[in-house]
C-alpha cells in the first residue's frame, strides 16, 4: 500500500500558500526542528532573505523571512526548493583523485594527502615553467570573505598574475561601462526607486524569469500607473504585460538606444541643465547620435519605427524613470557599447540619483556584486581598486605586509586563461565555483584545453562536469555551511548565516585555500580563524577605494537588514541611492555627485558594431541563449533538485510558427542546431513569442545537450564577455538524435 508523503511545513510564496515535504526517510511528518536560522537564498544576485530549517545537522524546510525588506518573505521556485540540495546523494563527502581504472573515474583519498598533491603540483609548475603558469578561476557565488581570500591567494601566495572568476562572463560589460560613465560600478538606486518612477525601462532581461523579486517592484509601479518599455527578441513574461514592447533584433541595442536619443534631442526631451552642470562628453554622443535617424535604426534593429518614436517620447517625456539592463544588452561582441548606450539616456534626461530617478544593471549570480569589487578579478584589488595603479598597490600592499613591487601586474581575462593552455602558458589550473565547460562557449575547445593541463585542481561540493576533467577535487562548502557577506543587486551587504556544518571531510573553502598556502609553506597572511576575522581585513583593505566598507560590521548587517556601499566609518549609515547631493563619494569629495575628480558623469559614444559572427547564406538563423525560471546557471545544483527538473526537464530549441514551417518543423520534433563550432539536436519548442529570425535556447545543461557546442567565443575588446547572446546556426528537422549524440543516461559522466 502506498501513502501519500506528509508535508512537514506550511510556507507561502509569490504563488502562493504551499506544503513543503520532508527530504529523508529519517524525518517523520510533523517533526520539531532544532533550529531556523535567518539567512539568504544560495542563488541569484536579488538574495531573498529565507529562514532555513534544520533538524540534525540536515537543512530539510525553508520559510518565509517576512522582516527582511527586499523580498518581504517571498521566494520563487528555487528559493522554496534550494534546501533539497542539502542532504543530496551526489554531494562531496571525501576528496579525491583521478584514477581511470577507479568506478567513475576517481578514487576518494584522504583530505590531507589531497591538499599535499595539490600543493607539490603548483610547486612544480611555478618552478618549471613560472609562477603565471598556475591560474586560478574562482566564482561570484562565493562571499565577499571569499572572493578577497581568493584574490589574495592568487596575487599573494601563488604571485600568479592570471587570477579570474565567473563574472567575466555575466557583469563585466556593465561594470566597464558603469566605470566609464559614473567612475562606480553598482546599481545607483535601491529598488524602492523602481515602485516611485513613472516609466520602467528593461532592456534585455527577462526579470519575470531571472529576477523574480524585481518584478514584484516592477508591479508596484505599475499598480501606481508606471508605464513599462520593454527591449528583447522574445515576448519574455514581462513584455507580455509592458506597455511598448521593442522586439529587438539580437545585437541591435546600441542602434536602438542612439535611434532613441537622436528623438530626444530632435524633440528637445532633454534635461539641459543636468547635462551643462553635472555631465561632460554630450556634444560627441548628439553628433554621433544625429546619424541614427528613426528609418535607419528601424531597418537595424528591426523594429517599426512607431513604436521606436513612442518608447522616445514615453522616456523622453517622463517626470521620473528608473532603467533596468541585464545579460540580453551585455553578452556582446559590443555589450560595453549597447551599456553606454542605455546609461546615455539616463544622463541625457537627469533622472539619477533622486527619488523615483534611478538606474541600475540587475547582477546575476548571488554575489555578482561584491564578487566583483575585492580582488578575484584580472585586474583588480579589493574596494574596486586598481592593480595596475601604484597608489592601489601601495595601499594594499600595506595592509598585507608586503613590498608593492610582490604584486602581479593585471592578468588575462577567464577565456583567455583558458587559451593560454593552448599556447604552454597555463600549465596548472585551480577552479572554484566555476563550471566553465558547460558555461564558456565553444565547449568543445575548452574540453581539449582541460585535458591538455598538466595539473588541475577543483573545489566544489558537486562533481561538477568541468571537475570531471579533475586531477584532484576537493569538498568545499555549501552556502549554508558557512557564514560570511554577500552584495546583492541594489548594493547592499547582508550575512550569510551558518545553518549546519561541512558533512564528512568537506571543509568551507577558506580553510582549503589556507590549507593549501600552509602546505606550499608559505602561510603567512593566510592564517585567518573564521570569516569575521577575513571580512575584518577586506574593511581595511577596502578602506578609502571606491567601495569602500570599512563601516560596515557584521552586527550592523543584522541591525539594519544590510548595509549599502560605500560606507567609510562605523557612524555612517551607508547609502542606498549613489550620486545623491551630499552623499558620500570618495573620489569627487564634494565637487559633485559622481566618482570622477570633477563629479561629473561621462557621457560616452555608443558606437553601434554588428555583432563578431552574423547570418550568412550558411549559416541564417541568429541563435541567443539564456535561462528558463526553474534552472541555475550551469544547473550543477539545480539538475539535482526534482522539483525544479520536472518543471523543464531538458532544453528546447524555441522558434517561431514561421520559421518551423520554412523548414518543416512541428512542435516536439528534433531539430538538429549547427554553428560553425558544434551541433546539439534537441526538441523544437514552436511559440509565437520570439522573432522569426532568431532561436533561442536555455544553456543550463551539459554534454550534448550543451548551448555552449555551438556558441561563439569572441569577446567583447573592453569587457573580455563572451557573446553568448548572438551566433549563426542553421536547422534541420532530424527524425532522432545521432547515436553518438543521443542523450547519456541522466548525469553520466559526460
Ligand atoms: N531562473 C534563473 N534566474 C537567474 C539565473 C538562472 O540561471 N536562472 N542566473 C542569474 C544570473 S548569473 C544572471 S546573469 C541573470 C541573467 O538574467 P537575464 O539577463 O534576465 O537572463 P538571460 O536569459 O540571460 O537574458 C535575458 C534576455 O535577453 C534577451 N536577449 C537575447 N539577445 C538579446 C539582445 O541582443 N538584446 C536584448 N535587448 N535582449 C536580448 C533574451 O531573449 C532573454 O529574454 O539571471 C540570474 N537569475
Ligand atoms: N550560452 C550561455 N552561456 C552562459 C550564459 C548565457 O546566458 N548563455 N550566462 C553566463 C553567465 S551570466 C554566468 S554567471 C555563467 C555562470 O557559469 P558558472 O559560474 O560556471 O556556473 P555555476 O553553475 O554557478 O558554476 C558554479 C559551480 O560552483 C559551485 N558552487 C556554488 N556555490 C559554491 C560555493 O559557495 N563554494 C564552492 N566551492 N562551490 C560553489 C556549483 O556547485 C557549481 O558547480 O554562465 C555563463 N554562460
Ligand atoms: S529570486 Fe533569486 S534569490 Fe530570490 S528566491 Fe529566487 S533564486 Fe533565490
Ligand atoms: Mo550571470
Amino acid at each position: 500500500m502506498t501513502t501519500a508523503p506528509t508535508p512537514l511545513y506550511r510556507t507561502i510564496d509569490r504563488f502562493g500558500p504551499h506544503l513543503v515535504y520532508p527530504t529523508g526517510a529519517r524525518l517523520d511528518a510533523g517533526v520539531e526542528p532544532d533550529r531556523v536560522v535567518k539567512t539568504h537564498c544560495c542563488f541569484c544576485g536579488q538574495q531573498c532573505g529565507l529562514q532555513l530549517v534544520v533538524k540534525d545537522e540536515v537543512v530539510i524546510g525553508v520559510e518565509p523571512w517576512m522582516e527582511f525588506p527586499f523580498n518581504r518573505g517571498m521566494l520563487c521556485p528555487k528559493g522554496v526548493n534550494r534546501y533539497l540540495q542539502s542532504a543530496h546523494p551526489d554531494r562531496l563527502l571525501t576528496a579525491l583523485a583521478r584514477d581511470d581504472a577507479a568506478p567513475g573515474g576517481f578514487r576518494p583519498i584522504g583530505y590531507e594527502e589531497a591538499i599535499s598533491r595539490v600543493a607539490s603540483e603548483i610547486e612544480r609548475i611555478q618552478s618549471t615553467y613560472g609562477r603565471d603558469a598556475f591560474a586560478v578561476l574562482s566564482g561570484a557565488s562565493l562571499t565577499n570573505e571569499k572572493s578577497y581570500l581568493m584574490g589574495k591567494f592568487a596575487h599573494m601566495c601563488l604571485r600568479t598574475a592570471n587570477i579570474d572568476y565567473n563574472g567575466r562572463l555575466c557583469m563585466v560589460s556593465a561594470a566597464a561601462a558603469n566605470k566609464m560613465a559614473f567612475g562606480v560600478d553598482r546599481s545607483a538606486n535601491p529598488w524602492t526607486d523602481i515602485v516611485a518612477a513613472e516609466v520602467v525601462f528593461i532592456a534585455g532581461s527577462n526579470v519575470a524569469e531571472c529576477s523574480p523579486i524585481t518584478t514584484s517592484y516592477v508591479w508596484q509601479a505599475r499598480e501606481r500607473g508606471a508605464k513599462v518599455i520593454v527591449v528583447d527578441p522574445r515576448i519574455t513574461p514581462i513584455a507580455r504585460t509592458c506597455d511598448v514592447f521593442l522586439p529587438v533584433k539580437p545585437g541591435r541595442d546600441a542602434a536602438l538606444f542612439n535611434g532613441i536619443l537622436h528623438l530626444m534631442i530632435e524633440h528637445d526631451w532633454l534635461d539641459h541643465d543636468f547635462i551643462e552642470r553635472w555631465t561632460v562628453g554630450f556634444e560627441d554622443v548628439a553628433a554621433y547620435a544625429k546619424e541614427w535617424t528613426p528609418r535607419r535604426t528601424a531597418e537595424v534593429t528591426g523594429i517599426a519605427e512607431d513604436r521606436i518614436r513612442e518608447a522616445a517620447e514615453l522616456w523622453g517625456t517622463a517626470k521620473t524613470s528608473f532603467m533596468l539592463h541585464a545579460r540580453g544588452i551585455e553578452h556582446h561582441s559590443n555589450g560595453v557599447q549597447n551599456v553606454l548606450g542605455a546609461i546615455n539616456l539616463v544622463l541625457a534626461s537627469g533622472r539619477i540619483g533622486r527619488e523615483g530617478c534611478g538606474y541600475g544593471t540587475i547582477t546575476g549570480q548571488g554575489n555578482g556584486q561584491g564578487g566583483r569589487e575585492h580582488g578575484q578579478k584580472a585586474d583588480q584589488l579589493p574596494g574596486a581598486r586598481d592593480l595596475a595603479d601604484p597608489e592601489h598597490r601601495a595601499y594594499v600592499a600595506g595592509v598585507w605586509g608586503i613590498d608593492p613591487d610582490d604584486l602581479p601586474q593585471p592578468g588575462a581575462d577567464a577565456y583567455t586563461i583558458i587559451r593560454k593552455i593552448d599556447s604552454g602558458e597555463v600549465r596548472g589550473l585551480l577552479t572554484i565555483s566555476f563550471n566553465p565547460l558547460v558555461s564558456l562557449p565553444d565547449a568543445t575547445f575548452v574540453r581539449r584545453m582541460l585535458e591538455k593541463l598538466e595539473f588541475y585542481v577543483a573545489i566544489d561540493f558537486f562533481l561538477n562536469e568541468t571537475a570531471r576533467h579533475a586531477d584532484i577535487v576537493l569538498p568545499g562548502s555549501l552556502q549554508e555551511e558557512d557564514e560570511g557577506t554577500v552584495t546583492q543587486v541594489e548594493g547592499r551587504v547582508i550575512k550569510i548565516n551558518q545553518a549546519v556544518r561541512p558533512p564528512g571531510d568537506a571543509r568551507q573553502d577558506w580553510r582549503i585555500i589556507q590549507d593549501i598556502a600552509r602546505a606550499l609553506g608559505r602561510e603567512r597572511g593566510f592564517t585567518f580563524r573564521s570569516p569575521r576575522e577575513i571580512f575584518d581585513e577586506l574593511r581595511e583593505a577596502s578602506k578609502g577605494g571606491v567601495a569602500d566598507y570599512s563601516g560596515i560590521t557584521y552586527e550592523k548587517i543584522e541591525r539594519n537588514f544590510g548595509v549599502f556601499w560605500p560606507c567609510p566609518a562605523e557612524e555612517h549609515p551607508g547609502t542606498p541611492r549613489l550620486f545623491e547631493p551630499g552623499s558620500w563619494n570618495p573620489v569627487a569629495r564634494g565637487a559633485g555627485p559622481f566618482f570622477f575628480p570633477d563629479g561629473k558623469a561621462r557621457f560616452n559614444v555608443s558606437r553601434y558594431e554588428p555583432p563578431a559572427e552574423d547570418v550568412d547564406e550558411e549559416f541564417p538563423v541568429i541563435l541567443t541563449t539564456g535561462r528558463v525560471i526553474t534552472q541555475y546557471l550551469s544547473g550543477t545544483q539545480t539538475r539535482r533538485i526534482g522539483p525544479l527538473v520536472d518543471f523543464y526537464p531538458e532544453p528546447r530549441v524555441e522558434m517561431h510558427p514561421q520559421l518551423a514551417e520554412r523548414y518543416g518543423i512541428t512542435d516536439g520534433d528534433w531539430v538538429a542546431v549547427e554553428s560553425r563550432r558544434g551541433r546539439v539536436t534537441l526538441r523544437a519548442q514552436v511559440v509565437r513569442t520570439i522573432r522569426p529570425d532568431t532561436v533561442f535556447v536555455p544553456y543550463h545543461w551539459a554534454g550534448r545537450k550543451s548551448v555552449n557546442l555551438l556558441t561563439n567565443p569572441a569577446l567583447d575588446p573592453i569587457s573580455k564577455i563572451p557573446a553568448f547572446k548572438v551566433c549563426a546556426v542553421r536547422l534541420r528537422r532530424v527524425e532522432a538524435p545521432p547515436a553518438e549524440e543521443a542523450p547519456p543516461p541522466v548525469d553520466a559522466p559526460q
